[in-house]
């Protein structure tokens, strides 16, 4: 029973880049002395842990153990004296795989395309969700749609363990991918995942996206530029596969933050794919004229806020505070037109920059201008880097006093705390991509860590990977599949004591409070735009090694 008995040692299960920081959390005991040991049974770095220190949000006392200077590749044994010993990998390819996966789970969450064995393996399924005749719901009745017009909005991703598709959460998980795509071409241009397009000529990573923006194009009413909020079913389908949820669906209302979100990714893919005008003529000006229309309607109702109308009871993505969407699909619009007024509306809004989240996404705007500095003046280019890395300097603040080293504090534990982590860690990236110092990297890696292993629940949140990955998320397919394994590639939204779901939680405290059941869709369902920072980082920090 007692500690001694359950303690691990905690860490990133997957292995970390020769030239990183690596740590390893050790429970209970400080000043520990450990060694890692190479298979020729060779020790070749020991050292001893640090001071024991509280980590308020576990209620932990822990000790580090660090083994940053052992740089060769290899396979070792971390030793902790009275503790199990752990295998450790260090080598530029650890997260690779883990990467592959992670995007890969998207093409798994395909709506209205058969999942074929060559390309899903056992996670083969038949299509669910045409979204060929989507009703026009009461709420989002206008002139030319009137309530009940059928519109034809196929594609897209499941947004999470549901099968809904909503706008505004489409927003923030298509610009990761396409900000990974900017920001690690040389990664991703060759980069395969066996997904049904793999033999075109666009990389996969376009592929994917390509077929959420093809649904979103669809979200747009091309009589007004209006955005409707979502694609949903009145309700949340049961645990059953996509083809058996059958029931009518509906685009529900038009708001404000549906259209600066689909007028801010618009934008931004139309600036990538402006590149591939072969393969894909006309798509990129398409993109950005409908963009500037979804901006039009946003002006002229800028204060269009979601209300869940009394019909309808799937995942809301309702936000007040709009000034931040406002920012970011100006800061693209510029970009992709070139035009001054839109500068001027970012720069108007002022919006803060903190980690992104689907419902504060000014850091987006920010890391667009910031990757675009041959567009800006000094003026603007000085001030966008000025708040990216003051954001960046106060997490690194967090990652230094924390006894875990990992940048996240108790408020952090809110639905999605592993997107949290995850989003830290990719305006650290950002940071460090302007500004190249290592206590950037040290603090991002911390965080990718964290959600790989260094935690106190010892999970590897990612499904498929790691020791101990979770197995019963609340995805509708993992669990009406009856295949034992999950679908593999997800990351569950983490540890957070708001218990909304009512289930058994081993414990209230906040990084503690989380459940490998189904039951808990607080804790453990898997998101879209969980996975796009997890996708970021791991395409980020391959990207490292090969240089
Ligand atoms: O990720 C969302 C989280 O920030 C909210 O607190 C929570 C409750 O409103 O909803 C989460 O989003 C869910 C969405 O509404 C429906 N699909 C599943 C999402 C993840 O649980």
């Amino acid at each position: 029973t007692g500690q001694a008995e359950t303690a691990v040692v905690k860490l990133n299960q997957l292995g970390f880049l020769p030239g990183a920081d690596k740590l390893a959390v050790i429970p209970a005991t400080g000043n520990l002395p450990f060694k890692l040991v190479s298979e020729d049974g060779q020790v070749r770095f020991s050292g001893r842990s640090s001071e024991l220190m509280l980590w308020p949000p576990a209620g932990e006392q822990v000790s580090v153990a660090d083994f940053s200077a052992l740089q060769e590749s290899g396979n070792y044994q971390l030793q902790v004296e009275g503790l199990a010993p752990i295998a450790v990998s260090i080598g530029g390819q650890v997260y690779q795989k883990a990467h592959d996966g992670a995007i890969k789970a998207y093409y798994f969450n395909r709506a209205s395309l058969e999942l074929a064995p060559e390309n899903a393996g056992v996670w083969a399924r038949p299509a669910g969700h045409p979204d060929e005749r989507v009703r026009v719901h009461a709420s989002a009745a206008s002139p030319d749609r009137p309530a009940g017009t059928l519109i034809f909005a196929p594609r897209g991703w499941y947004d999470a363990g549901d099968y809904n598709k909503y706008v505004v959460n489409s927003g923030i998980s298509t610009y990761t991918l396409l900000r990974a795509w900017t920001d690690f071409r040389s990664f991703y241009v060759n980069r395969q995942w066996q997904i049904p397009e793999s033999t075109n000529a666009l990389p996969d990573l376009l592929d994917e996206v390509l077929w959420n923006l093809d649904w979103m194009r669809a979200m747009q009413d091309p009589g007004d530029g209006g955005v409707y909020h979502k694609l949903t079913t009145l309700n949340f389908a049961g645990a059953v596969m996509p083809h058996q949820a059958t029931a009518e669906r509906y685009v529900v209302q038009k708001t404000t933050s549906a259209a600066l979100n689909y007028a801010a990714v618009m934008a931004l893919a139309s600036r990538v794919l402006d590149e591939f005008s072969n393969q894909l003529p006309g798509l990129g000006p398409d993109y950005r004229q409908s963009a500037e229309l979804a901006w039009q309607w946003a002006l002229q109702h800028p204060q269009q806020a979601y209300q869940q109308p009394e019909d309808v009871s799937t995942g809301a993505y309702g936000d007040q505070q709009l000034q931040d969407e406002f920012a970011w699909a100006a800061a693209e619009l510029y970009l992709a037109t070139g035009e001054s007024t839109y500068l001027q509306a970012f720069l108007d809004r002022d919006a803060p920059i903190t980690e992104a989240s689907w419902s504060d996404v000014a850091a987006l705007g920010y890391f667009s201008l910031a990757g675009a500095s041959h567009s800006l003046d000094e003026e603007t280019l000085q001030l966008v880097r000025a708040r990216i890395l003051a954001a960046a300097d106060c997490f690194v603040g967090q990652h230094q006093q924390s006894a875990y080293k990992v940048a996240m504090e108790e408020a952090d534990f809110v639905w999605g705390s592993n997107a949290v982590a995850l989003n830290k860690a990719v305006l650290l990236y950002q940071a460090w991509q302007l500004k190249p110092e290592p206590v950037y990297l040290q603090a991002a890696q911390g965080l990718v860590d964290y959600v790989l292993g260094r935690n106190p629940t010892d999970y590897s949140y990612l499904t498929g990977f790691g020791n101990k990955p979770p197995l019963h998320i609340h995805h509708r397919p993992s669990e009406a599949d009856g295949i034992a394994q999950p679908v593999p590639g997800w990351l569950a939204g983490g540890a957070q004591p708001g218990w909304q779901d009512g289930c058994a939680y081993p414990s209230r405290l906040p990084a503690k409070s989380y459940l490998d059941d189904w039951c808990s869709y607080s804790t453990n369902e898997i998101t879209i735009n969980w996975n796009a920072p997890l996708v970021y980082m791991l395409a980020g920090l391959s990207s490292l090694a090969e240089v």
